[in-house]
C-alpha cells in the first residue's frame, strides 16, 4: 500500500511539473514616469510582448505608468531594495546610484541619435551597463528619452543671455545642475512628479525635457515658450531588480535581455517620432516655438564647465565618446 501511495504521489508530482509554466507564470511590476501612450509606455509594451513570446507566457509585465510607483529616484531605489521589479527611467537620478552613468549626461556630447545609439550600444555603453551590479542594480539596455529642450513662461529664449536669471527645474542630476548654473540660470532640482504643479504655480519659470515628455506631461497647459535648444541627449535605461535577476536561469536571462532590446528599439522609434512630429502639435496647443536657437552660443557658454567635466570624467573618455562614428 505504502509503495502504491508513493507511486501515486510521484505520478502526481510529474503532473504538477508539466503544468508548472502556467502555475508559476510570473507577472513583474514595471514603473515609469510618463503616460502609457508615451515612448516609455510603447517600450514597456514591446518588452512585455517579446518576453511573453520568448517565455511561452511564463513571464509577463504589469505596467505602472505616471509615477504610480514614485518618482524615478524612488523607483530606482525600489529596484535596489527589491520592491520594484523593473524600471524604465531617464538617467536623471541614476548617476546618484551608478556614478559611471554621469558622463552620458554631459550637454552637447552626442551629435545626433545615430551617434548616441552607436556609443550606448557599443563598447562604451555596454561597459557602463556592466558597472550596475557593483551598485546593487542590473541594467538590461539603454532606451531613449531624447534630446532635451527648454520651456519657460517668461521669455522667448534664443541665446544664453535670454536664459539668464530664469528659475529652471532640472533633474536631480549634478552634471545638469552644474551646466545650468554656468549659464546663469537658477537650477532647481525637483522630482518629476512635482513638476507640473510647480510650473502651474510659478514656483519655477521653466523646465527642460524631450518633446515626447513635454507632450505626454501636457506641459503646454502651463508653459508658453518652447526653445529648440536640444542641449543634451537624455538616455533612458531599462533596469531590473537584482532580486528578480539573480533568481533567473541563464535561459531566462537571455529572454529578458532580448525583450529589453525589443523594448529599447520601440522606445527609440517613438521618442524620435515625437521629436519629429511633436513640435507642430505643441504649437497647436498654444506654445510659442523658438526654432532659431543659437546652439553654438550655448555650447560656448558652457566652456568652463566642460573643463570641469574633463577633470572629473577624464578628457580621454569624453574624447572616446566623441570619436565614435567619426
Ligand atoms: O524620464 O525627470 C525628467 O525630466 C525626465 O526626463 C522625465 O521624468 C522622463
Amino acid at each position: 500500500m505504502r509503495f502504491h501511495g508513493l507511486l501515486a504521489g510521484a505520478a502526481l508530482g510529474v503532473g504538477l511539473l508539466a503544468a508548472a509554466p502556467a502555475l508559476d507564470a510570473a507577472e513583474l511590476k514595471l514603473g515609469y514616469s510618463l503616460a502609457p501612450t508615451s515612448h516609455y509606455g510603447v517600450g514597456a509594451t514591446a518588452m512585455d510582448e517579446k518576453l511573453r513570446e520568448l517565455s511561452g507566457g511564463e513571464w509577463s509585465i504589469k505596467q505602472f505608468p505616471a509615477n504610480a510607483l514614485g518618482g524615478e529616484r524612488e523607483m530606482v531605489e525600489g529596484a535596489q531594495l527589491g520592491t520594484v521589479d523593473l524600471v524604465i527611467t531617464s538617467t536623471g537620478p541614476v548617476g546618484n546610484f551608478v556614478p559611471e552613468v554621469l558622463i552620458t549626461d554631459i550637454p552637447f556630447l552626442f551629435r545626433d541619435y545615430e551617434h548616441a545609439h552607436a556609443v550606448l550600444d557599443g563598447e562604451i555603453g555596454q561597459e557602463i551597463l556592466g558597472q550596475f551590479p557593483n551598485h546593487g542594480l542590473v541594467a538590461l539596455a539603454w532606451g531613449e528619452n531624447g534630446f532635451r529642450n527648454l520651456t519657460n513662461n517668461k521669455v522667448a529664449v534664443k541665446t544664453p543671455e535670454d536664459a539668464e536669471g530664469l528659475k529652471i527645474r532640472t533633474m536631480e542630476n549634478q552634471v545638469h545642475m552644474a551646466a545650468f548654473r554656468e549659464l546663469g540660470v537658477l537650477p532647481t532640482p525637483m522630482a518629476f512628479p512635482e513638476l507640473f504643479t510647480a510650473l502651474q504655480q510659478g514656483t519655477v519659470d521653466g523646465q527642460e525635457n524631450p518633446i515626447g515628455v513635454i507632450l505626454s506631461a501636457k506641459f503646454a497647459q502651463v508653459q508658453k515658450y518652447l526653445s529648440l535648444t536640444n542641449h543634451v541627449y537624455s538616455p533612458a535605461l531599462i533596469i531590473i531588480s537584482p532580486s528578480v535577476w539573480d533568481g533567473l536561469s541563464d535561459e531566462e536571462k537571455g529572454w529578458f535581455n532580448e525583450a529589453a532590446k525589443a523594448g529599447a528599439k520601440a522606445m527609440r522609434e517613438k521618442a524620435e517620432a515625437d521629436a519629429r512630429d511633436g513640435v507642430a502639435e505643441l504649437e497647436k496647443q498654444g506654445m510659442t516655438v523658438v526654432s532659431n536657437v543659437d546652439r553654438a552660443a550655448f555650447e560656448e557658454a558652457l566652456a568652463p564647465v566642460f573643463a570641469e567635466f574633463a577633470k572629473k570624467f577624464g578628457q580621454d573618455r569624453i574624447d572616446a565618446i566623441r570619436a565614435v562614428g567619426n
